[in-house]
């Protein structure tokens, strides 16, 4: 099968933000773009690390891709390994300006949507493997209130909602800083290598011996 016709996998990592010149999220997916993985084809696409944007860019790429999975991925500087995010909550709160200047406070996302929706990405089975090949990882239980959850929180009320992607699975992954940037630190290469685990799982390709899939359905509003 020529690789245009494979299924897509949509990547997304971050620009630069609060100061630092450096995004690992977006490096990794970069890294990734155009390969095959797991009998799909990968696509990456960097957001802006504002709010509003960024969600338009993530919509117009699944849009164009419309893809099997999409896994978005940013940086949690202070965090160690790789976070498999399992929620998404409906509020932006902002303790620094995103990358346009905006510092919403207290502000939900959807006005009257859902308090909050899971990650449709097996999670357990997901952070096995990577510990399995030696790789940090935990699933986490807050995406905090910063652009990441915003895109989250977008990305699954799309896919609950929009029965144009039915059938579609997302989710999220927090990286830690680069060893440039920080400690803890993962260097580029173990993200890469992460993100490769978290797509082979999450499409199926292997793993999922390890842990259960889970549910997807989003909490009451
Ligand atoms: N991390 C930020 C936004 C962009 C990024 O890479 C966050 O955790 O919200």
């Amino acid at each position: 099968m020529p690789p245009s016709d494979l299924p897509t996998v949509l990547l997304t990592g971050f620009d630069p933000f609060g100061g630092a010149t450096r995004n690992p999220s977006s490096e990794a997916v970069q890294a990734l773009h155009g390969a095959t993985l797991a009998g799909h084809r990968v696509q990456a696409r960097e957001l802006p690390t504002v709010f509003g944007d960024a969600w338009q860019v993530l919509h117009a790429a699944l849009r164009q891709h419309r893809p099997a999975l999409v896994v978005c991925v940013g940086q949690a500087g202070g965090r160690q390994g790789l976070h498999i995010e399992r929620v998404a909550i409906n509020l932006d709160d902002a303790s620094i300006p995103d990358n346009a200047g905006q510092q919403p406070r207290d502000r939900p996302i959807e006005p009257g949507a859902p308090a909050a929706y899971f990650s449709s990405l097996p999670l357990q089975a997901v952070v096995a493997e990577l510990r399995a090949q030696g790789l940090p990882a935990e699933v986490s239980n807050s995406a905090g209130t910063f652009v990441c959850n915003h895109v989250l929180y977008r990305l699954m009320h799309a896919l609950a909602t929009d029965p144009e992607w039915r059938g579609t699975r997302g989710g999220f992954v927090h990286v830690p800083w680069l060893p440039e940037q920080g400690s803890p630190s993962l260097d580029l290469g173990g993200v890469v290598r992460g993100l490769r685990v978290v797509v082979e799982v999450s499409t199926g390709a292997i793993g999922m011996h390890r842990g259960p899939v889970e549910h997807t359905a989003s909490l009451p509003s």
